[in-house]
């Protein structure tokens, strides 16, 4: 049986991927997105791919039949920012999406679902440090909304129907490969970026807005092995909170400074501010690290140190930077 990955192309979806095909061979994964693969060489230039749109349940039925699908990586979705733009395709696209994915996972010869779920779905009156796994959940976007409502979906799934299905919250994830995807939390990325290449930064969100972040080894380690874990293990079926480490745009920018000593960061909050505001500054993940040994290894300062040097490389080969894809 194959493994499926919607969103392929994405932040998350270029990596994982690529771990996936490393794991298991080019052609056991199956990626599927709205547009095309950037060129790929090597082994995955092969690699099995359907372009489609995840709201179609025909054409999904179809490619889990045709390619004997047994796992799927459900990412296809907005993000925050992009879905504050465009709420109504955020809610069709998130939701029907993943509908789709459960309906026809639960019906087919599929043995597990991977759903990613977010920092979104908590809000203005949800404790905002230390965030607990349980706790109030009023999520004030409508990509949080379609969070907490896919979250919910999930575990009715797993209750009513048995179905395999896991997911985690991710904070926001920071990476080098390929640009975010129009989220709230990609002011981080950005202000990398221009240090790398030798510029100044301003930023969209106040200097002292701290949020949970994740590196993405950290973020596709997190995700293979709950994936690995034993069904019986995983206590929780809506999603897990998976905390790595927590920052500030001021933080930032100093731990840049401390490598960059000429770098500068300017402050002009927009809209993304009221949305930042209202997630948590850091979550609890003991459920996560007691059921399958969550473990994350990058800090701020590693991880500052290993994007600034991935960057740099990609500023003196800029093909090797995933296409621009911001919703904004
Ligand atoms: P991304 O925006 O980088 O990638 C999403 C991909 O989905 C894109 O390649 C897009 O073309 C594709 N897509 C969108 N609509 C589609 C459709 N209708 N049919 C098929 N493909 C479609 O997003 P990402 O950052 O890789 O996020 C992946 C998942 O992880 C999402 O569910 C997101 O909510 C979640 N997540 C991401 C972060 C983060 O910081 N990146 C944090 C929390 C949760
Ligand atoms: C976003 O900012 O929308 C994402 C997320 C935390 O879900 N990075």
């Amino acid at each position: 049986m194959r493994i499926l990955v919607t969103g392929a192309n994405g932040q998350i979806g270029s990596e994982l991927v690529e771990a996936l095909r490393q794991r298991h061979g080019p052609e056991q994964v199956v990626g599927l997105d709205l547009n095309p693969p950037p060129t790929a060489n090597g082994p995955s230039a092969a690699a099995p791919f359907e372009v489609m749109d995840v709201r179609d349940r025909e054409a999904l039925a179809g490619v889990l039949d045709r390619h004997e699908i047994g796992t799927i990586y459900h990412l296809a979705s907005l993000l925050s920012a992009t879905g504050e733009q465009h709420p109504d395709r955020a809610w069709d696209v998130n939701m029907s999406g993943l509908k789709n994915v459960l309906d026809l996972a639960r019906r087919r010869p599929v043995d597990t679902v991977f759903w990613p779920s977010s920092i979104a779905v908590f809000g203005p009156t949800t404790p905002r440090d230390d965030t607990p796994q349980n706790t109030v959940l009023d999520p004030t976007t409508m990509y949080g909304v379609t969070k907490r409502s896919g979250e919910l979906l999930c575990r009715y799934y797993h209750r009513r129907y048995d179905l395999d299905v896991r997911s985690l919250r991710y904070p926001g994830l920071l990476s080098y490969k390929t640009a975010p995807g129009g989220g709230t939390t990609d002011y981080a990325i950005d202000m990398l970026t221009q240090a790398a290449a030798g510029e100044d930064y301003t930023c969209f969100l106040e200097p002292d807005t701290r949020l949970p972040m994740m590196y993405m080894p950290d973020a596709i380690q997190g995700t293979l092995a709950l994936m690995d874990a034993d069904a019986d293990a995983l206590s929780v079926r809506d999603s897990y909170n998976a905390g790595a480490l927590s920052f500030a745009p001021a933080e930032l920018a100093a731990a840049i400074r401390a490598r960059v000593p000429t770098f500068d960061c300017h402050y002009e909050p927009d809209e993304r501010q009221r949305i930042a505001e209202n997630w948590p500054s850091s979550v609890d993940d003991t459920a996560a690290r007691t059921d399958w040994d969550w473990a994350p290894e990058y800090d701020l300062d590693a991880l500052t140190e290993d994007m600034l040097h991935h960057l740099r490389e990609n500023v003196r080969a800029p093909g090797n930077v995933g296409e621009k894809k911001r919703g904004r």
